[in-house]
């Protein structure tokens, strides 16, 4: 398996189509970075058709931060201009631009001449200014939703990347996330009084509140598992100097648990981040910054080992998508696949017919539609065949993704001004 991997990569960049696939990327992202910019600054922001989003949703950063995507994805799809407000913001009462730049230059207040609740794009047509809810209570819900693509990139995506759906939304991430330069400075210092270097693969832990309520305990070594298959896996293309783990974590007692465990890994880790991610330090300045700066490096890393049902992680993973023509897959995740909260069914095609081998199975003929709960990680995902209605196993390998494409609007005087 290792092999076949390391051949795999190495065919992806013979015959140039490395090079291909590192311009290419860079062209969708400029592309997409560009149209965001556009729709973020009109020249007129006193006609500017708005969409409203309050960041106060009531969860932690990562399900916030997400939160505040869909805001923007919807804000895209309807050709609105986002206005994020955040004052108040229960991590930092300054709001936002205390560690992001503003998301628009030249349009941040919600001020219009009408002004409604979301009821639809139809129905809002004359609505200048409209307020979003929070996607639990979105309705109607529209088109511009995970993990649907937009069919003018749709093409290219399939080409490039192994997950558009992913590569979509962290379009969004990328550009929210821009830091201010104090936090770029915090940034690149961190990387060096850490020591930060590659190759290094992630490990996030998520203990806490997440424990026994919304997700199982799952001790350090099932982590480590998959750290030292990676490793191995690494090895055979590239020098592995020292096995290094950055490790992002709220449970501050895990770090020395690790060091003594797996003596022969260096684990890098601030320790005082993942005391200050605990409940009763959580909502503070301190805390915003250890999170950004975790979810940061765990980005910067090879490979994330991690639970995707936390959004610290799925975060992590979607800025990784950013900074590599495809890091689809690039992680393991020991429970959930990736998902985004509050999005569309996401569907599988079943490419070979399958007969149940126990009880457990689902049958299934090419050509099924599958709506797919989660992969159990032995070669089985779970899921319901939308055919018969039966919900049980089957192979992974006999389904493919089934990636929904959605006619968002086009923006052809930014792509203009890119071509200039
Ligand atoms: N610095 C740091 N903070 C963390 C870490 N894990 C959790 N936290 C904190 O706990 C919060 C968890 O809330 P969310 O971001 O919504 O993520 P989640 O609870 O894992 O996922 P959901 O329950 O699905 O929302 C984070 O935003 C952080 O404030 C970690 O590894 N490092
Ligand atoms: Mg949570």
């Amino acid at each position: 398996m290792v092999s076949i991997m390391t051949d795999l990569h190495y065919l992806s960049q013979a015959d140039g189509a490395g090079d291909w696939r590192e311009k290419e990327a860079k062209d969708l992202s400029d592309l997409v970075q560009n149209r965001i910019t556009y729709l973020q600054n009109p020249q007129d922001c006193s006609k500017a058709r708005k969409l409203v989003c309050n960041i106060n949703k009531g969860c932690g950063y990562g399900c916030q931060l997400h939160h505040v995507v869909y805001c923007f994805m919807i804000a895209y799809g309807t050709q609105r201009t986002l206005i994020l407000e955040s004052q108040n913001w229960r991590y930092a009462t300054g709001g936002w631009e205390t560690v992001f730049l503003p998301v628009s230059q030249t349009c941040t207040e919600r001020t219009g001449v009408t002004t409604g609740h979301w009821s639809g794009e139809a129905n809002d047509k004359d609505v200048q200014v409209v307020e979003l809810p929070i996607v639990d209570s979105l309705h109607p819900r529209p088109p511009y939703l995970p993990l649907a693509i937009p069919e003018d990139l749709a093409q290219r995506l399939h080409r490039l990347h192994g997950d558009p759906s992913v590569w979509w939304v962290s379009q969004f991430v990328k550009y929210l996330i821009r830091p201010q330069a104090w936090l770029e400075k915090e940034i690149q210092d961190t990387t060096a009084k850490l020591g930060f270097r590659h190759p290094i693969i992630g490990v996030h832990v998520r203990r806490t509140d997440k424990v026994g309520t919304e997700a199982a305990f799952h001790p350090i070594e099932e982590y480590m598992v998959h750290v030292e298959d990676h490793f191995q896996h690494l090895a055979r293309r590239m020098l592995v100097d020292k096995k290094r783990v950055y490790l992002a974590t709220d449970d501050p007692s895990l770090l020395q648990e690790a060091k003594a465990k797996y003596p022969e890994y260096e684990f890098i880790s601030d320790n005082s981040i993942s005391w200050s991610a605990g409940l009763h330090n959580r909502y503070t300045e301190n805390s915003l910054r250890g999170v950004i700066l975790d979810i940061h490096f765990l980005s910067q890393t090879n490979f994330l080992v991690c639970t995707f049902s936390s959004q610290v992680c799925r975060v992590a993973y979607e800025i990784m998508q950013t900074l590599h023509p495809d890091a689809s897959s690039h992680f393991h995740s020991l429970d959930d696949i990736y998902y985004f909260g509050g999005q569309n069914a996401h569907n599988q095609l079943a490419v070979y017919a399958h007969q149940p081998r126990s009880s457990d199975d689902i049958p299934l003929e090419p050509g099924d539609l599958i709506g797919v709960a989660g992969n159990h990680w032995d070669g089985n995902s779970k899921g319901i065949n939308r055919k018969t209605g039966r919900t049980g196993l089957y192979p992974s390998y006999k389904v493919k993704e089934k990636i929904e494409t959605v006619k968002y609007p086009t923006y052809p005087e930014a792509d203009k001004m890119l071509n200039q």
